[in-house]
């Protein structure tokens, strides 16, 4: 192991991108001693005849370029082709009590796994199993419950397509809706809150797009870091001349200042380009009423009668703009500057470029999903673009930024606790079973059940679902009442280690590797964050010849749980054709002639009604929806109260940990920070570096708390505070969520500081 660096606190003032990027690009590949390979993987990424890059959902450039992928992507690949591997005789070096005092960070760069473990209680390791009984052990514990909602079918958005699908019908022929995803932790509002307002949950912006737009609003999302190749777009916008309005709490290095680091030029003349023409330095949880105090601009303008409104649009295509306006200008400017911290002449401002834009794109991430009226807000988003026609035209709509690579695919083909029941009725003609009507689970309520310890059995396809979770050491109690436990994955996780009394580790066949089957090469396919649906074939052997891929395995447990089903899953589980063949039977209206289309090397776009402003409501029209007041999140009383923002460094991909560093914002060696305001650090008597515990404001109770955190002096608003995910984690209660779409409030936990009782080395701060 290496020795302990220390942890230092040097802000970045140099642009994103650029040499950082690059050589942070090599670096990883040498670090994962996978140069040579990584590099040939790099030039395959995101290319036709190649596979899809394993970290974000932003969709591929119209392949002008000869390289598409970025740093970030670039560390995915390098960990998931890393020469590390987790074998049997690791196993049996370390009990899973042992292994539990270990890092994230160690877990992960332990490699990949390599064969199927099965938990043995008596020695407290995990021990190799064939996978005929491994499969045989998931069969036996399905059989043996009482009902088949007794069992939570969890989803990371990795999954392909043809995995996704198949995995929905195995679970719903077994007899549940229990479909608890990573989405649900995620765009989740966005996915139940916009449907109600332009008919679908899904982005409505396609690339080119990004060429026509006039003016572009970037809320609540870390460009830069979470999606790098989004980055090229801005900086071509920008090149043009394009206003790009930036609402975040933190300042984003990459939003501020960029080099595109496929630029050779702009890279050896040392020039960048700045990206945001205003920066908004919104309080956590203040957006709402950044946008009603626009739409409030936009109606006084209106009302004098100046162009503002696109009154065509409006009358045409929607419906409800009446009560919309009477409650957006009953909100006072006070109120408004109040909970946003803005100023109303910055609003009006930005209100000003929305107002002179004819196609303004908004994009957003987690920083306007994950509060407690997340789905709400975004109701109100929808408003402000319906109020001047920014749907169904070139440069204009609503981006959401997905974030795994598949999650907008997952949800598309089935993966959803909450199915609509002209699906259902489609599944069952096309697969000759009654499926389950009622609503299944999401992640919280699969919690709850794992608690009451009416849920026995948990199986995660892909992903890291105890790390994820809010309320970690509630969570993991709860998971420990279970009876069996699947963790099928590509690397070693915490999941595998918070487990049942039964547990599994079934290793798979990674996104850059080749899927063999006795009918040849396969190829699985993806879904972007813009609805183009491409193939993803791997070029690398698979890391051993014991993994399977993930197809087989789902085919596997249907097999050993359903032994009287009449699909036909030992021929899905050789050939993918098939597969796709019924998603087009249960899809006709988006996936007809899939397996046609996709023999085009750059995929098809799936139809998005509002492009063609086709609005799928129960009106029929696009919808102006009411949310009164200005708040996302519950008021807390007490002037102590610190809103806490869990977010993602640029070194970690979720609950993966690349390495401790933080370039962008200026964090060597250290994960547990919070960043923090100056005089909100000098209001609690606190220096630059001082180290603190955080604890929860909660209604329960459980006592939250997080010790040993180092307080960085950051440029972040009055009353916000940010650190990382996941360690943060166990302040963030399950209650607390979004009430449409089950979502936690990840964004916007309330704590306070309070002594710390552990003696964290103090960090170093430079420059
Ligand atoms: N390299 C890399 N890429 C990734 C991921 C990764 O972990 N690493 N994760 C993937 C996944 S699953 C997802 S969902 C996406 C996540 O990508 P992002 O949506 O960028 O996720 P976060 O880093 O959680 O935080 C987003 C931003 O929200 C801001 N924020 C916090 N609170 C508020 C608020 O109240 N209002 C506003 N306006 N902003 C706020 C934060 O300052 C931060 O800049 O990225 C995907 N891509
Ligand atoms: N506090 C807080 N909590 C959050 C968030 C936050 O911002 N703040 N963000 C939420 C969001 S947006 C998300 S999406 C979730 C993420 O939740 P998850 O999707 O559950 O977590 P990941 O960290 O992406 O999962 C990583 C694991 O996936 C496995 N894996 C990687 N590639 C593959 C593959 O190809 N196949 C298979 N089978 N397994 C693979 C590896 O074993 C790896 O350890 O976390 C959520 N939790
Ligand atoms: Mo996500």
């Amino acid at each position: 192991m290496s020795k302990e660096k220390k942890s230092e606190f040097k802000p970045y003032h140099h642009p994103a991108g650029g040499w950082g990027a690059a050589s942070a690009t090599a670096k990883v590949l040498i670090e994962q001693s996978v140069l040579v390979k990584g590099s040939r993987g790099l030039l395959s990424m995101n290319q036709p005849g190649g596979f899809k890059c394993p970290s974000c959902a932003f969709p591929d450039a119209d392949h002008r370029k000869k390289l598409e992928f970025c740093e970030n992507g670039a560390k995915a690949l390098a960990h998931e082709v890393t020469k590390g591997r987790v074998t049997h005789d690791f196993f049996e070096k370390y009990t899973v009590t042992e292994l539990m005092e270990k890092s994230d960070y160690w877990l992960e760069m332990q490699g990949r796994l390599t064969e199927p473990m099965r938990y043995d209680a008596k020695t407290d390791k995990y021990v190799p199993v064939a996978w005929d009984d491994a499969f045989k052990l998931i069969g036996d514990h399905l059989q043996a419950l009482d009902s088949p909602h007794q069992a939570e079918f969890y989803t990371s958005g990795r999954t392909a397509n043809e995995t996704a699908f198949l995995y929905s019908i195995f679970v719903r022929e077994f007899g549940t809706n229990n479909f608890p995803d990573c989405s649900n932790m995620c765009h989740e509002p966005t996915s139940r809150g916009l449907p109600p307002s332009i008919g679908i949950g899904k982005g409505t912006v396609v690339l080119a797009d990004f060429e026509h737009a006039e003016a572009i609003f970037v809320i609540g999302q870390n460009t830069g870091t979470n999606s790098p190749r989004m980055m090229t777009y801005l900086v071509e916008a920008r090149k043009r001349g394009v206003p790009i309005v930036l609402i975040n709490p933190m300042p984003e290095r990459a939003l501020i200042r960029f080099t595109e680091p496929q630029d050779v030029l702009q890279m050896a003349t040392f020039g960048s380009t700045p990206i945001s023409s205003e920066f908004v330095h919104v309080r956590i949880g203040g957006d709402l009423a950044i946008f009603k105090g626009m739409m409030k601009v936009l109606f006084e303008a209106d009302e004098r009668g100046e162009p503002a409104l696109d009154h065509d649009f409006i009358a045409q295509h929607t419906l409800g703009l009446e009560a919309v306006r009477e409650e957006a200008m009953s909100c006072s400017w006070a109120d408004i500057t109040r909970i946003s911290g803005i100023s109303e002449e910055q609003i009006r401002r930005i209100a000003a470029i929305y107002r002179k834009s004819n196609a303004t794109i908004i994009c957003f991430g987690m920083g306007l999903t994950q509060h407690q009226q997340g789905a709400h807000m975004l109701q109100q988003l929808a408003n402000l673009l319906l109020l001047r026609g920014n749907f169904g035209k070139p440069g204009a709509g609503i981006a959401p930024i997905r974030g795994h690579s598949n999650v907008q695919g997952d949800r598309t083909v089935g993966i959803d606790e909450k199915p609509p029941q002209d699906y259902l009725d489609r599944v069952r003609d096309a697969f000759g079973f009654e499926p389950p009507r009622e609503n299944g689970h999401h992640v919280l309520e699969s919690l709850e059940a794992m608690e009451a310890g009416t849920a026995k059995v948990f199986i995660g396809l892909g992903g890291n679902f105890a790390r994820a979770v809010p309320d970690t050491e509630r969570s993991y109690n709860a998971m420990c009442n279970l009876n069996l436990t699947v963790g099928i994955a590509t690397k070693l996780n915490r999941g595998h280690l918070v487990h049942g009394k039964d547990a599994l580790i079934l290793p798979v066949v990674a996104r850059s590797e080749i899927i063999h089957t006795e009918a040849g090469e396969q190829f699985v396919t993806i879904e972007d964050a813009m609805s183009n649906v491409t193939a993803s074939r791997g070029v690398f052997e698979p890391v051993t010849p014991h993994v399977l891929p993930e197809t087989e395995i789902v085919c596997r447990m249907a097999m050993a749980t359903l032994p009287k089903s009449k699909t036909a899953w030992d021929r899905y589980m050789v050939d993918y054709n098939p597969i796709r063949d019924k998603i087009a039977e249960v899809y006709p209206h988006i996936y007809s002639d899939f397996s046609e289309k996709i023999k085009n090397p750059h995929g098809f776009h799936l139809d998005i009604p509002p492009r063609r402003r086709v609005w799928m409501t129960p009106t029929g029209k696009a919808n102006f929806l009411l949310m009164p007041g200005l708040e996302v999140d519950d008021a807390i009383a007490d002037p102590a109260m610190l809103r806490l923002a869990t977010i993602r460094s640029h070194d970690q991909y979720n609950t993966t940990i690349y390495s401790n560093n933080d370039r962008y914002r200026g964090v060597y060696n250290n994960r547990l920070v919070i960043f923090m305001n100056k005089e909100d650090m000098q209001d609690r008597g606190l220096e630059n570096g001082a180290v603190i515990g955080l604890e929860t404001y909660s209604s329960d109770d459980f006592r939250r708390y997080v010790d040993g955190l180092t307080v960085i002096d950051y440029p972040m608003p009055r009353g916000a505070i940010a650190g990382y995910y996941p360690e943060l984690n166990p302040l963030l209660p399950l209650g607390v969520f979004d009430e449409v779409s089950g979502t936690p409030a990840a964004k916007s936990i309330p704590v306070k500081v309070v002594p710390s009782v552990a003696s964290a080395a103090q960090i170093k701060i430079t420059g």
